[in-house]
């Protein structure tokens, strides 16, 4: 497995492999666990035993709106290297935040539609930093197919309008959540929950379930089906405060009053300080 740190570092890596016929990126922030790694073995299928499976770790400070939580955000990089050789990874890019930015950068891109609700609503410019990033990052590697989880649904969505409008040369392939035996969705914030908040926060996921049951037993109006999600979701003991809950077209991503085409139930929960997100579609 080869390490880089430095642009140049890894363009001499990539150019080693100019006759490889498939590169595949998993984007990532580091601080690995399973949902990151079923992402790294869905890297592999794609890539072939031939093609090259790319993984970079970087904590991108343009998409944290609040110094805290950049500073907060788990870090574990030689855990992560050896996570990366265990599932077969073949090139792990590290930047540091020096080697990703010029000190004067100046170009940001910017989405403008999906952005407006979710985490986009309460998380100024998270998506354009994380728009940008991701472009970097695609440049710098020129995968074939970039792979990313449905966890961060809006994340997913943006970088599909991203790749659309801007015409980059690649394939997005989503991977499905990976979740605890109890629903609740992997996330690196998980080991900052307390043994009650972390049982408790299994229920975000029975909200959202309990919201599709009744979504498939005939319930079309999202008032009533937002009032199910929302009823487990505060029946916490430990208490859980709903920083979003909502309903939304999956493929606009704006609010919709009756579930008559594909929709998606959308929710950021906070347990003290720490935010979890889940999403699930509705057919
Ligand atoms: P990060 O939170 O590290 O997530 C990296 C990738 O792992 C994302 O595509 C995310 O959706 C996926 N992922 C996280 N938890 C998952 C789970 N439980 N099941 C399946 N996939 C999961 O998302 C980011 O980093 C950043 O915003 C990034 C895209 C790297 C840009 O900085």
């Amino acid at each position: 497995m080869k390490i880089s740190n430095q642009t140049e570092e890894l363009e001499q890596t990539l150019k080693a492999l100019d006759t490889c016929p498939m590169r595949v990126l998993v984007p990532t922030m580091g601080c690995l666990h399973q949902g990151h790694i079923e992402l790294i073995h869905r890297a592999r299928q794609l890539a072939g035993q031939d093609g090259s499976v790319i993984l970079s770790v970087f904590v991108n400070p343009t998409q944290f709106d609040k110094a805290e939580d950049l500073e907060n955000y788990p870090r574990s990089l030689e855990r992560d290297l050896s996570l990366c050789r265990e599932h077969g990874v073949d090139i792990v890019y590290a930047p540091a935040p020096a080697a990703m930015y010029h000190q004067d950068h100046s170009i940001t891109v910017s989405e403008s539609a999906l952005s407006s609700q979710l985490c986009g609503a309460t998380r100024p410019g998270h998506f354009d930093g994380v728009c940008t990033v991701v472009l970097k990052l695609i440049n710098l590697t020129q995968p074939a197919i970039a792979v990313f989880g449905k966890k961060d649904y809006q994340q997913l969505a943006v970088i599909r309008r991203m790749v659309r409008d801007l015409n980059v040369p690649v394939k997005i392939e989503g991977v499905d959540t990976i979740r605890e035996k109890s629903g609740l969705a992997l996330s690196s914030r998980n080991e900052r929950l307390s043994p009650a908040q972390h049982a408790d926060a299994a229920r975000i996921r029975r909200a959202l379930l309990a919201a599709r049951k009744a979504h498939q037993q005939g319930e079309v109006s999202a008032q009533t089906l937002l009032g199910i999600a929302r009823t487990e979701i505060e029946a916490s003991e430990v208490g859980a405060v709903i920083d979003y809950l909502e309903l939304l077209d999956s493929q606009t991503l704006q609010h919709i009053d009756r579930v008559n085409s594909a929709a998606v139930m959308a929710t950021a929960v906070f347990y003290g300080k720490v935010r979890l997100i889940d999403n699930i579609e509705l057919a």
